[in-house]
């Protein structure tokens, strides 16, 4: 082995040998889609197709512009910089087998804290066709009790006082879009890659509402020209650890500094409407449907909803990660048994989809022992995850009168994890969430009060209402605040 080298774009050539490397020209790259919010989810997902399609040479009109809102993306932006905006995809196969690209498609990122300007230069560019989005679920800033845009958030009542000094996704994407009017230019499409149902129509209302206050005249532009298609995004993508380093490092002397590490599988499905054109992603797999929703639907339902069946139950037990759980027959039995008792009553057929054989997909991908997905990932941000990704499940049962044993049994877990502090094996459960707070604080309240989590109404609605409910919840309330194990109670139930 030679001596270590540092990632970018003048070591390629002598990276090439050992690792598959770009083969376009860099250089000659044009910024066409500027993406806000760089995580390893768009570097494993949409970054990864963008490269493949440049791997075409049909185009180089489709390169990336990262861009971080917030001051936490400093250290990002200083790497991506260093490494000429070139990152190591490593994916990892249930067999063993790895593949490992570095990938080329970013060509660029702006820290928009300390040049907001240039960020509006690079949305308003000609050559800007899209403006691609991963904020999660909190960047789209609604209220979740009513679901409308929220006024009161203090960057937001900023920026519509100083237009030109943006801060929140909304500030910029107006500002972008005026400067856009103003110099004739078509807008661009707006693009949400959020894993959250009808990403674009939610992009769409926020913008909208957001727009109106600043100007309603430009919100009519916007309302008539942009687009905003759904879309349904898909790729286990675990947290990059020192381990995905250490493993470029030892194989290849390659210095990564923000290698991404994720599984095989990947799936795109997008609504073909784009006001100002789109690469052709159809050479590289994307799906161009009229309507994402029943894609988003099941996945939703099944993958994020089992992974967070899992994660709570396993965080509780004290699996580190989500393949651990697989391993154990009770975990793997009680998410399979959620998934065909509970959510394929109520998704009904999906044409063209076989559910079956997406569930078993499903349990092949979450064992790859590869992946080691840690069950913290899964539970960080329940509070936005199990009302969208589980609870319409549990309602739509007790609507039919179907099952809702299973569903029930993780609102009462994720009240006993938020509650508890450590899990089975007295190792402390550090919870991230944003209402990480008055999660703790309702459900420390279930001693005196069993159903005392549920009052968080914004998360569970009405819930508290439906005896058929509370009954079975008090149930499992009951057996899980008498500590003899979760498994024994999953055991029980399977
Ligand atoms: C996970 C998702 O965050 C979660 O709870 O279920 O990040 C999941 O890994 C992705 O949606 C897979 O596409």
């Amino acid at each position: 082995m030679c001596t270590e080298m540092e990632l970018n774009q003048e070591n390629l050539a002598s990276l090439s040998s050992q690792i598959t490397c770009p083969t376009y020209d860099r250089k000659k790259l044009k910024t066409g889609i500027v993406h806000v919010g760089v995580g390893g989810f768009h570097r494993s997902h949409q970054a990864y197709y963008i490269h493949q399609l440049l791997e075409k040479h049909d185009t180089l009109d489709w390169g990336i512009c990262g861009v971080g809102l917030r001051e936490g993306d400093r250290n990002i932006a200083q790497i991506l910089k260093k490494q000429d905006y070139l990152y190591t995809l490593i994916v990892q196969h249930p067999s063993g087998e790895v593949n490992t690209e570095v990938i080329g498609s970013m060509n660029d990122f702006i820290l928009a804290v300390d040049t907001p300007n240039l960020v509006l230069e690079k949305m308003a560019h000609a050559d800007t066709k899209i403006v691609s989005l991963t904020i999660t679920e909190g960047g789209y800033n609604f209220n979740p009790s009513n679901g409308e845009f929220n006024f009161e958030n203090p960057d937001i009542q900023q920026e519509l006082q100083n237009p030109d000094k943006p801060k929140t996704i909304f500030g910029y994407l107006t500002e972008a879009l005026k400067k856009r009017k103003e110099a004739g230019l078509p807008p661009f499409t707006v693009l949400s890659c959020d894993n959250i149902q009808h990403n674009g129509d939610m992009a769409a209302k926020m913008l909208l509402a957001f727009a109106q206050k600043q100007d309603a005249e430009l919100a009519k532009w916007i309302e008539e020209n942009v687009s905003f298609p759904n879309t349904m995004v898909d790729r286990i993508t675990p947290v990059t650890t020192s381990t995905e380093m250490d493993y470029l490092q030892n194989t290849y002397d390659l210095k990564d500094e923000w290698p991404v590490v994720c599984e095989p599988f990947i799936q795109w499905v997008v609504e073909d409407k784009f006001a100002n054109g789109r690469p052709p992603l159809e050479k590289v797999g994307v799906q161009f449907v009229p309507d994402v929703s029943p894609y988003e639907t099941m996945k939703i339902r099944l993958l994020n909803a089992g992974h967070s069946v899992l994660g709570i139950t396993g965080a509780i037990h004290g699996h580190a990660t989500i393949n651990v759980c697989m391993e154990d027959a009770v975990f793997a039995k009680f998410m399979r048994q959620y998934m065909d008792q509970e959510v394929t009553p109520v998704l009904g057929t999906i044409e063209g989809m076989d559910l079956e054989k997406y569930k078993d997909s499903l349990e092949e991908r979450f064992a790859n022992p590869n992946i080691k997905d840690s069950v913290g990932r899964i539970c960080s941000e329940s509070s936005a995850k199990l009302p969208k990704f589980l609870i319409p499940t549990l309602q739509e049962n007790l609507a039919s009168g179907g099952s809702i044993d299973f569903a029930t049994f993780i609102l009462a877990a994720w009240c006993y994890y938020s509650d508890k502090g450590i899990n089975e094996k007295n190792e402390p459960l550090e919870i991230i969430d944003a209402m990480k707070d008055e999660l703790h604080e309702a459900a420390s309240a279930t001693k005196e009060d069993s159903l005392a989590f549920l009052k968080l109404t914004k998360l569970f609605d009405n819930l508290i209402d439906n005896k058929r409910f509370t009954d079975k919840y008090t149930e499992y309330i009951q057996k899980l605040y008498q500590e003899g194990g979760i498994r024994s109670l999953m055991e029980g139930m399977c």
